[in-house]
């Protein structure tokens, strides 16, 4: 009897043994085939992602973003985005196929006319945006800027509606001055230049002013083989009998595109147009000295509405700026987009802050008013 008994719990423990066996046997399998490749894939994978993320941070240093936009990973997530997004590898057509011809925008209710939603939901943070194909054209649009949040607005919704349908590649800097300097448009779009060409390879800058709604989207956010001057007619030179005008012949304010080695060419704007006017006529000179000349699109494309505005405090009409008009062939070797770069006559400027907005990057800047004037006053005035 006492041996029977010993010998089924022996029986049973061999049993217990066996399954035992069978347990460690598929656990191992499982922990073989399926956990240990799963932990080792998600390691490699984290390890992949880690590195791209550290890559997408130094781009972004790379580009100048400030410190805390390199916290900010919603950034690259939207990014991704893009990358996400069904890109076709086939050039743009030629002529965009979603135009509308003239807009009908009411001064009224600009800020419902120009709220696409569909289209604002397509870009991305910092106010880029990338179509369906490949871009005929990468585009910086560059503001100079300050103190017109409203007009900023309007027209930064006001193109992403746009100049998607132009299909674009694009992205908006917003470069404004901090006080207590005056506002010197030259000198932002210049660093407005230096900034894009920081961040990413353009092949066309847009220097535009903040009041300046295009009213036609054919008129293409698009380089030539000469610097172009976008504006046929602004609302803001009306007569009795023409809706929209021009100031006079040579004017070309408001709107231009240039290539990266027209504006270099050009030597960029000057720096030194302190307070309203005569930049502008300056770069003119600037251009056709070096033997280019402002194209302009057909006459009923190039229309502008210009939001009305009162006149800026910061922005006082500059006494000076006739006089200082008559040195411009002078101070186009000497001062320029070239004072951005290793130069005698460097100009020193701080960026105080660079920000991912959603329809734009915004840029801070500041400089030393007195200290430029003083540095370029003995080539001012007559040449
Ligand atoms: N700008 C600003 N803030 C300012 C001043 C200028 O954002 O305080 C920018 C803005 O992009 C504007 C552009 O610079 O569209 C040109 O500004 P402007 O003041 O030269 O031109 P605007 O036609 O006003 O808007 C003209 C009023 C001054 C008239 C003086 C003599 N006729
Ligand atoms: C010229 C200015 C330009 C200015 C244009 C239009 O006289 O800077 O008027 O001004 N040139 C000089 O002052 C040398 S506007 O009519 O828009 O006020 O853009």
């Amino acid at each position: 009897m006492g041996l029977q008994r010993w010998f089924n719990s022996l029986s049973n423990s061999k049993s217990i043994f066996n399954a035992f066996l069978v347990v460690i046997y598929t656990a191992s399998i499982i922990f073989v085939g399926v956990i240990w490749p799963a932990v080792h894939e998600s390691r490699y994978v984290e390890e992949k992602l880690s590195q791209l993320l550290k890559y997408e941070r130094k781009q972004l240093y790379r580009n100048s973003l400030s410190d805390s936009n390199l916290d900010d990973l919603s950034n690259l997530v939207a990014e991704r985005s893009i990358d996400g997004h069904n890109i076709s590898f086939e050039l743009c057509p030629e002529t965009p196929p979603g135009l509308v011809g003239k807009l009908n925008i009411s001064i009224k209710n600009l800020k419902e006319s120009v709220t696409n939603e569909a289209s604002l939901a397509r870009v991305v943070y910092g106010g880029r945006y990338q179509p369906d194909c490949i871009a005929r054209e990468r585009t910086a649009i560059i503001i100079p800027y300050r103190d017109r949040a409203e007009h900023l607005d309007i027209l930064t919704r006001h193109l992403h509606n746009i100049l998607q349908r132009q299909q674009l590649q694009y992205r908006i800097f917003v470069i404004e001055i901090a006080l207590p300097t005056q506002f010197n448009r030259g000198l932002l779009a210049n660093i407005g230049v230096v900034v894009a060409r920081e961040s990413s390879n353009f092949s066309c800058y847009i220097i535009h002013d903040v009041d300046s709604l295009m009213m036609n989207d054919e008129n293409l956010y698009r380089c030539g083989s000469q610097p172009r001057h976008l504006v046929t007619g602004n609302t803001k030179y009306a007569t009795k009998d023409k809706e929209y005008g021009l100031p006079y012949k040579l004017y070309m304010s408001g709107v231009i595109a240039l290539t990266d080695a027209q504006y270099n060419k050009a030597n960029g704007f000057s720096n030194v147009y302190f307070g309203w006017g005569g930049e502008d006529d300056d770069f003119n000179v600037r251009v056709a000295k070096v033997g280019m000349r402002f194209v302009r699109p057909q006459e009923n494309v190039g229309l502008y509405m210009a939001i009305p505005h009162e006149n800026d405090s910061s922005n006082p009409i500059n006494p000076a700026r006739r006089g200082t008009l008559r040195s411009a062939a002078v101070r186009q070797k000497i001062e320029g987009i070239s004072s951005f770069y290793k130069n005698k006559q460097k100009i020193n400027y701080k960026r105080y802050a660079i920000e991912y907005r959603q329809y734009y990057t915004w840029v801070l800047i500041g400089v030393n008013e007195a200290g430029i004037t003083q540095q370029f006053e003995k080539y001012m005035g007559a040449a």
